[in-house]
């Protein structure tokens, strides 16, 4: 039987605590008033323990396999004290309660065939997801809209491998059962299912959905009194000297229902000075990982544009002029703005945000999903391609039907229904404690 906190360890108005495995109901009985025999309602009740109050709590029952792990299963809402968390978590050690490691209970939910492998994931990939809609593609992936596609898929993989090994087992008679039972048609409409799932889904990996914003550019052009305007305060150092910011500085705002990690750089020039030095090459080596780059210029720089450009390649930026309440611009800008005065940085933030939604093209999507679901989906398109074109000029049937057995072993991978130890270890080690 686990236990865990399933809130964090601080202070707030209610703590939860979940617990799961076979007879833990009758055990969380002991220790409180009134023992509880109902399931799925809520119950007022007083933990005893030692014969002293340790807390009035909702208490909630859950039995198997109607729970999330799938087993027999407690929640308790507690007050959100320090104290209290202290003393319920020594109340369950002494129940012979054994914490929970991180992602435990979606472990055991997975085991227990509660969660597919790829719903569980998309938990972790909820709670991480900072963003109105990611979290919403998140919330339907976890609710088994994905994973119903991809069952539907392989059931349909399934039926036309009793065809293609048919044909291979009574290849003596007369019947052609590839003809009879429509193969080659009804393979075509699952690649066009498996091709539309793959287009209609974003990759996401956890830097890039950070969407990280670098301001870049030469020395004193005012960038990171930009950033200090964006963030709201005083987060990076300004001052009339070039050279004033020689490390990376990020700090995350959300704009409209949208997360973006500004990054502060060293401005870039030629310098004797090794800090200085250090501060400019990282700040080169963080336009390949960010996901918009601002190129601020001043009156004093705008002649260096071409130079900075050319150190982006294709990555997206805007070019942006400071500074404009002293001078206005020679050249064109995407954006004019004074970080003094705050006027244009309405209309930038705007436009990053613009940029940033068309880069993660999300909105235009049905699915987020991981690399690793990539991987199965482009291996399954793969395999039956090769099947489709044995099966439409009617050679190799036997290798044909092998091709067709890959697709479902793709599949079942991205289910989860085939996988390795190592594989699962590495997905549940990035779940929180409690989930
Ligand atoms: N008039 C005016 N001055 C500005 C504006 N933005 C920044 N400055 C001034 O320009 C100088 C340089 O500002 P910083 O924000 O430190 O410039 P930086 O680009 O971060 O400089 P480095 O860190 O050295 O690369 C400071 O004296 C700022 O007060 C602006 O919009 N208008
Ligand atoms: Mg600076």
């Amino acid at each position: 039987m686990i236990f865990a906190l399933a809130t964090p360890v601080t202070q707030s108005a209610i703590a939860v605590f979940r617990i799961s495995g076979e007879g833990c109901c009758q055990k969380f009985n002991s220790v409180i008033n009134k023992s509880i025999t109902d399931y799925r309602k809520v119950f007022l009740r007083d933990i005893i323990w030692e014969g002293a109050l340790v807390d009035r709590c909702s208490v909630v029952y859950y039995s198997s396999p109607n729970s999330y792990t799938g087993e027999d299963s407690v929640e308790v809402y507690c007050h959100g004290s320090l104290s209290v968390i202290r003393s319920l978590t020594e109340v369950f050690l002494s129940l012979g309660f054994r914490e929970a490691d991180p992602g435990e209970f979606s472990r055991v939910a997975f085991e227990n065939g509660k969660l597919s492998l790829n719903e569980a994931e998309a938990v972790v990939d909820l709670i991480n997801s900072e963003d109105a809609v990611r979290g919403q593609l998140f919330s339907e992936a976890v609710a088994g809209k994905l994973s119903e596609i991809v069952y539907t898929l392989g059931n349909d993989v399934d039926a036309l491998r009793v065809f293609v090994e048919g044909s291979i087992d009574f290849s003596d008679e007369d019947h052609n059962f590839i003809a009879a039972g429509n193969v080659e048609e009804r393979l075509v409409k699952i690649k066009s299912s498996l091709a539309g799932l793959i287009d209609s889904s974003l990759v996401s990996s956890r830097k890039l959905s950070k969407n990280r914003v670098l301001f870049f550019g030469p020395p004193n052009t005012g960038k990171s009194s930009l950033f200090n305007r964006m963030l709201g305060f005083d987060r990076a150092l300004v001052s009339k000297i070039p050279g004033t910011t020689r490390d990376l500085i990020d700090s995350e705002i959300f704009y409209n229902s949208v997360n973006m990690e500004l990054v502060d750089s060293a401005g870039i020039r030629e310098t004797d000075d090794l800090v200085e030095r250090s501060g400019v090459a990282l700040s080169g080596d963080e336009v390949k990982s960010s996901n918009l780059i601002l190129i601020i210029l001043d009156h004093d720089t705008e002649e260096l544009l071409s130079r900075f450009k050319s150190k982006l390649s294709d990555k997206k930026h805007l070019v942006v002029f400071n500074k404009s309440d002293k001078q206005h611009p020679n050249g064109f800008y995407d954006c004019v703005v004074s970080a003094k005065s705050g006027d244009g940085v309405q209309e930038l933030k705007n436009k990053i945000f613009e940029l940033i939604q068309e880069d993660k093209d999300v909105t235009k999507k049905t699915f987020v999903i991981r690399d690793r679901h990539l991987k199965c989906f482009k291996s399954a398109l793969s395999s039956l391609n090769a099947c489709i074109e044995k099966i439409s000029n009617e050679y190799d049937v036997d290798i044909a039907a092998e091709d067709l057995r890959l697709v479902r072993s793709s599949l079942d991978e991205f289910l989860g229904i085939k996988h390795s130890d190592d594989l699962l270890g590495d997905i549940f080690k990035d779940f929180c404690i409690g989930k």
